[in-house]
């Protein structure tokens, strides 16, 4: 017997069903960013083709270059939202504000959006994957007005969902709603993502470590000495300049993550609210652990900025414990 294909729309709409509760609205905003997703990912398959590559000249609000691609992929996925009529306001990484969104649907929109639209753009000159990151929340603020600061300055433990798309060899969409994990394969044929991996649990252990090692004399002794740990255990260094793609690795094959403060970013270099967040729903989803450099749980952090930057270590359970009990001995000495 054939296996049916269950496409994005599908499996959105047979979870919906699970929810006797539900209005519909949450299910047309995760397939208004599928549709979003297509067309970034139409256009970063074609990148090398058409003068869309290049630096373009102005630097985002952390200060990063910001690539023609970062500007349409952020382009793109506004519009898209906007014009669904369920988000009444989308926080970006390119954006040194939040943007509200007025419906001119007939209906107040529950949801906001937090996105870094394209992540890792480092790599997009030379043809390596990147990602899109998204975070939905449930506003905070009365329904019948315009969003305010506080619908955005929410934990990660107040996400109603997460997940992140790949443009890598194949094009994946993966995400959550806080009722595990399933990831979605574009198929390019049919122009459908369909159910390719469900319920993704992450091994409990592995041996991948992903690090910038290139800064290690930078980092903190006890995160040296982690490293230290993993080189002396012949893990295997996998660095793509991608957290999305890295993380995937990981999450997949089993590993570790650590961007951890360094001298130039005493706070950590990677934003809370578009990366940390949404990448440490997915990992907790998946069984596994997300904890900054000084241990606290990513998804607790509290947030006082839409663009506040944290280290972060994630991945494997087993592993992430490990790390931890280097930081423990190793946390309090004086450099
Ligand atoms: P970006 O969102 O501007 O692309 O920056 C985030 C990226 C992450 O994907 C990646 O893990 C990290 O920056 C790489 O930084 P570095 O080059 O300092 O190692
Ligand atoms: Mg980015």
């Amino acid at each position: 017997m054939l296996n049916k294909i269950v496409t994005l729309d599908e499996f959105i709409i047979r979870s919906e069903k699970q929810n006797p509760n539900s209005s519909g609205s949450f299910s047309r905003l995760l397939r208004d960013i599928g549709i979003a997703a297509k067309i970034v990912n139409r256009e970063v398959n074609k990148a090398g083709l058409v003068n869309i590559l290049g630096v373009e000249g102005s630097t985002n609000s952390t200060g990063d270059d910001v690539q023609k691609l970062d500007v349409f992929a952020n382009e793109k996925f506004i519009e898209t939202l906007s014009y669904s009529g369920e988000v009444c306001g989308i926080a970006s990484e390119e954006n040194q504000d939040f943007i509200p969104i007025k419906s001119d649907l007939d209906k107040t929109a529950q949801y906001v959006v937090v996105m870094d639209p394209l992540d890792g753009s480092s790599n997009i000159d030379v043809n390596v994957s990147v990602g899109t990151i998204f975070g939905i929340y449930k506003r905070k603020s009365p329904e019948n007005g315009p969003c305010q600061i506080e619908d955005f300055l929410q934990t990660g433990q107040d996400m109603v969902a997460a997940g992140y798309v790949l443009y890598g060899t194949s094009t994946l969409l993966v995400y959550s709603t806080g009722n595990g994990v399933n990831g979605f394969t574009l198929d390019p044929s049919i122009g459908e993502f369909c159910l390719s991996h469900r319920n993704i649990q992450m091994p409990a252990s592995g041996n991948y470590y992903s690090v910038n090692q290139g800064y290690y004399l930078k980092f903190d002794l006890e995160m040296r000495r982690y490293i230290d740990h993993c080189s002396d255990l012949n893990y295997r260094l996998r660095y793509i300049g991608s957290m999305v793609s890295d993380i995937h690795r990981i999450m997949f094959q089993g590993g570790i993550f650590l961007y951890p403060n360094t001298r130039k970013y005493p706070k950590g270099k990677l934003r809370l609210l578009y990366e940390c967040y949404p990448m440490a729903y997915l990992i907790e989803q998946a069984g596994g652990t997300a904890l900054t450099c000084k241990l606290e749980r990513i998804m607790d952090i509290e947030i006082h900025a839409l663009h506040q930057t944290s280290s972060i270590v994630m991945g494997s359970r087993d592993m992430v414990k490990d790390m931890k009990e280097f930081v423990e001995k190793y946390g309090a000495v004086i450099q």
